[in-house]
């Protein structure tokens, strides 16, 4: 069968035409009116991004082209003998191509990133350099960033490529990128909490997380198989999130897809964004040290509201889209029904879920009181043994990298020029205000 960049080639002409119709025929028709709150506000609510990838519906959650989360996990492919769930390379197939990709697509995905995947001996030197004190994700950063070396694009923007072959050469860096994500996220892993100890080497009879699990020393198959759930839900989430966003702003500038991908790392880094996923595990350990890992309902809610009162947000509750429980959430919490459910602090996650909303409600001011995709996924990586919860952050970029570089190929497949938003004074604002 055709290979995804055969696939895509033939899309890329029919895709633009869209375009240009839309454009034409609609370019001057209104979206909606902006408000001065909604400037002041994030710029949350107004339809600013064009993403095909995938799009977040606020109470039934994230659609990978079309298709609810629930339905790309029980329909991806499974790939490896014996795993009970989808590869995230059969994701990577459905977000760039729009299509569920068949068993042999999935595969051939698999084997190509193992080809490409192997991290330049400079990189390794400069993650193997790296201080303790240096936060895993800054170093993902870093790695990501030094990258840039190997664009393709870059030597070919040099030489003067014309602007309707860009995307060929996006697609060959975001290929290569995806490809040695899980080598240099393990490097990462090692390094910080093995002493450097672990292959370095691909294993071509391996799929993309089997490859990742074994490198960091994780060998349980129930394991590999939470890892590729995990990077098929944590892989995309329309383009206005900090993560996508960075990464399609920068990608803008026609910096490298791996300079991009550095800066979208750099915003999951935050706590508001995926850096809650530590924060959720460092939350939850406290609580259990002052009032144990079998409390009762009234300690829990004295316990969140001393949270509240401290003026800490609680992490893993509340979306800037999402207006009922992240079906993210959900997702893992079924796979912990089958696999762990008698953990003691996956009970607990599942006692938060009852308690939290209605105090986060009472507040009068939390626009969505439920949980988020990161409230779950810490206490099914502590049941495998993976405990170092200032890594965490790095397992959603790894899967994170999938969503962003298929916007991206599909960002200079289209032309989508340079962002370049126009901010006006306060001053301005408010004169412009009064007179109107
Ligand atoms: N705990 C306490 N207060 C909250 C929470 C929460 N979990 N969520 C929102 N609020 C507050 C928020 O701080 C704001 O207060 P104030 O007006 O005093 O500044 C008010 O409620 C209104 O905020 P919202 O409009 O509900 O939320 P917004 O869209 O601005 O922000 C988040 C969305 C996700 C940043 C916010 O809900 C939050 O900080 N949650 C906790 C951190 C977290 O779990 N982030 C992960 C999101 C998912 N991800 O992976 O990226
Ligand atoms: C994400 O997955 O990017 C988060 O849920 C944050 C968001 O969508 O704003």
């Amino acid at each position: 069968g055709a290979n995804l960049k055969e696939v895509l080639a033939k899309q890329v002409p029919q895709e633009r035409e869209k375009m240009m119709g839309l454009k034409c025929l609609h370019g001057d028709k209104k979206l909606g009116d902006i408000k001065l709150s909604n400037v002041m506000g994030g710029m949350r609510g107004l339809m600013l991004l064009m993403c095909d990838t995938s799009y977040v519906d606020p109470n039934k959650g994230i659609f990978y082209r079309g298709m609810t989360l629930k339905d790309v996990v029980k329909d991806l492919p499974r790939v490896q003998e014996g795993s009970k769930e989808g590869t995230p390379e059969g994701a990577f197939w459905l977000l760039t191509t729009g299509k569920m990709p068949n068993k042999g697509q999935a595969e051939g995905l698999t084997k190509e990133w193992n080809k490409r995947g192997n991290v330049p001996r400079y990189c390794q030197r400069l993650l193997d350099s790296m201080d303790q004190r240096i936060h895993p994700m800054a170093q993902l950063c870093a790695a990501s960033s030094c990258l840039d070396a190997e664009s393709k694009f870059v030597k070919a923007y040099r030489k003067g490529v014309k602007r309707a072959k860009y995307w060929e050469y996006i697609y060959e860096d975001a290929m290569d990128l995806c490809a040695m994500m899980p080598p240099v996220a393990a490097i990462i892993y090692c390094n910080a909490f093995k002493d450097g100890a672990g292959s370095r080497e691909l294993n071509p009879k391996e799929d993309w997380s089997g490859n990742f699990c074994r490198m960091c020393g994780y060998k349980d198959k129930n394991f590999i198989d939470l890892m590729r759930l995990y990077f098929v839900l944590h892989a995309d989430h329309e383009s206005g999130n900090v993560s996508a966003h960075a990464t399609q702003l920068v990608g803008s500038a026609l910096s490298s897809p791996y300079l991009s991908f550095s800066a979208g790392m750099a915003g999951l880094a935050g706590p508001l964004h995926g850096l809650a996923n530590q924060e959720v595990l460092i939350w939850l350990q406290e609580m259990i040290k002052e009032i144990g890992d079998d409390p009762k309902d009234d300690e829990i809610i004295t316990y969140v509201n001393e949270t509240l009162k401290g003026g800490k947000v609680v992490p893993g509750y509340g979306h800037a889209v999402l207006r009922q429980t992240d079906p993210r959430f959900e997702l893992q919490n079924d796979f912990a029904m089958k696999n762990c459910k008698d953990d003691k602090n996956v009970k607990l996650v599942t006692r938060l879920w009852k308690l939290i909303p209605e105090i986060l409600k009472k507040l009068g001011k939390v626009a969505n009181p439920y949980p988020n995709v990161d409230a779950h996924s810490g206490v099914l990586l502590q049941h495998y043994g993976l405990k170092e919860m200032q890594y965490y952050t790095v397992l959603f970029g790894v899967s994170r990298v999938l969503g962003v570089m298929a916007q991206t190929i599909w960002a200079r497949a289209l032309g989508a020029p340079i962002e370049r938003p126009k901010s006006f004074t306060s001053d301005f604002l408010c004169k412009f205000l009064q007179d109107k």
